[in-house]
């Protein structure tokens, strides 16, 4: 009786012991970083009086007057997004020129002067509902460097820059960034005194303080600045994120400075990020879809290949893309731009429609507990939250996936769930040939999302994912193998 007792009792221990899911690695993204993570690509739109003067930075003295785009349509812009597979939009709501794109009581220099919609329109609430109709999150940009406004340099300043982030924080609903440049100081306008502004921006705008307003009124906003908060920038306007790229990252100051602030930070360890870093922070690649981040009618878009290998430097490295869209002076997108964001959306979408590794037979060296709730088939049913996860004293286990007959790829993605922190550090990736395993590729970080594409196509009918060097057990969420699909 007693032995039975004792056999019961170890039963349930190794039942309970077997359910007990990894412990989270390192820092962790918040609720609001994992909703980030799920949208990432997204556009950013510059359109002010700075493009009807065909600029890349107004000075901050054009007339109102000229802001006047006859055939503005919000629908025909975020349609476009929308269908180059952007999930949200950020609008540029003031840039360094200072226009206010909404009726701000804060400033004279707003939409109100213009003759767009005589006086009376809210650009900002045009977007906003135009993204939230067609199902995209909407954020906001708002300059901190103004170059109209007579105040800026002084603590008045500050107090109407704060003014504008809670009037765009409470009047359209919620938002999912606030998008925070780090160019500051310097000519400008400024009400007609047309001089040089310079300010110390480790203490100008006390982002402390100006950010617990964002998080009191718009929680659910990822702050985005240079040096991260909740998104840090990549450090280039590329849209590249470094070939390994650690969702971890510690701000320090750059060289010779004395505060991490936007403007001046470690951004050549930005690309990559730290391996031991203190913050979930992971970086977003911006990158204008023409040239410049305003119209210009000489300009034109990247090609969908050009688009198509920035998704795989960015998001296909755990990061986002943040891809700049720019109207031109009617108020609309560029047919040609509406075209290649077409084209882009419809080649993403393609490509990952059938995931080849559905097909194969998946053999782990190692499944947590033994426990089928952690087995292989969490890798291919298309579901973030369940996961492939192996026990804690098993960080490099190896995987085979058997097809019965050739499977033909050139990307391979592996997407490891990152409310768990970020693990992988090393892994390979083989192909069997002639009974012998020959590596086809060496990858390090993954984290929200690894692509791997190869330079031609791979035919195999047994691969071998190894994890060569990872701290903590593997805890993986899905993984594919596709083929790029090419325009007919
Ligand atoms: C930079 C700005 O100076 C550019 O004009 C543009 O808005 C880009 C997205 O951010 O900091
Ligand atoms: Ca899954």
């Amino acid at each position: 009786m007693k032995r039975l007792i004792f056999l019961i009792f170890c039963g349930i221990y190794s039942f309970s012991f077997a359910q007990v899911p990894p412990k989270p690695y390192g820092p962790v993204p918040s609720a609001r970083q994992l909703e980030w993570h799920k949208v990432e690509m997204y556009g950013l739109i510059h359109f002010t009086p700075t493009t009807f003067e065909n600029k890349e930075w107004g000075y901050g003295d054009a007339d109102p007057k000229i802001f006047n785009p006859a055939q503005f349509d919000a629908e025909q812009i975020v349609k476009a997004a929308k269908a180059g597979g952007l999930r949200g939009i950020v609008l540029v709501a003031k840039h360094h020129d200072g226009f206010a794109l909404w009726p701000t009581k804060t400033t004279e220099y707003n939409i109100t002067k213009s003759p767009f919609r005589d006086g009376k329109g809210d650009m900002v609430k045009e977007f906003a509902d135009a993204a939230r109709n067609n199902g995209l999150k909407f954020g906001v940009y708002c300059s901190p460097w103004d170059r109209n406004s007579p105040h800026y340099g002084t603590p008045k300043y500050l107090e109407i820059y704060r003014e504008q982030l809670r009037e765009l924080y409470t009047n359209y609903g919620e938002l999912f960034m606030s998008w925070h440049d780090g160019a500051n100081g310097g000519d400008g306008y400024y009400g007609g005194a047309r001089e040089k502004r310079s300010i110390d921006n480790t203490v100008y705008y006390d982002w402390d303080s100006t950010w617990s307003i964002t998080r009191e009124l718009q929680p659910m906003a990822n702050i985005f600045s240079d040096i991260g908060w909740d998104v840090r920038w990549v450090g280039n306007e590329k849209g590249i994120a470094g070939e390994t790229h650690w969702a971890t990252f510690t701000p320090k100051p750059a060289e010779g400075a004395s505060a991490a602030v936007p403007g001046q930070a470690n951004y050549p360890e930005s690309p990559v990020g730290h391996r031991d870093g203190e913050f979930w922070m992971p970086a977003e690649c911006d990158v204008p879809l023409r040239k410049g981040w305003f119209y210009h009618p000489g300009e034109k878009a990247k090609s969908v290949d050009e688009l198509f290998s920035l998704f795989v430097q960015s998001v296909g490295r755990g990061a986002a893309l943040d891809l700049g869209l720019a109207p031109d002076t009617r108020g609309l997108l560029d047919d040609g731009d509406v075209e290649v964001l077409r084209a882009f959306g419809q080649k993403i979408e393609e490509t990952f429609k059938v995931n080849l590794l559905r097909a194969a037979n998946l053999r782990a060296s190692n499944v947590r507990g033994y426990n089928s709730i952690y087995g292989t088939k969490n890798l291919i049913d298309g579901r973030e939250e369940t996961y492939w996860a192996t026990d804690d004293d098993f960080p490099t286990p190896y995987l085979t996936m058997t097809f019965s007959r050739p499977v033909t790829f050139d990307i391979f993605q592996i997407k490891e769930n990152i409310k768990f922190g970020q693990r992988i550090e090393e892994f390979t990736l083989e192909a069997e040939e002639n009974g012998e395993w020959r590596e086809i590729h060496k990858g390090t970080s993954v984290g929200a999302r690894r692509i791997v594409k190869f330079d031609s196509p791979v035919t195999a009918t047994r691969l071998r994912l190894k994890i060569t060097k990872c701290p903590a057990a593997v805890v993986i969420s899905e993984m594919g193998l596709y083929k790029e699909w090419q325009v007919q």
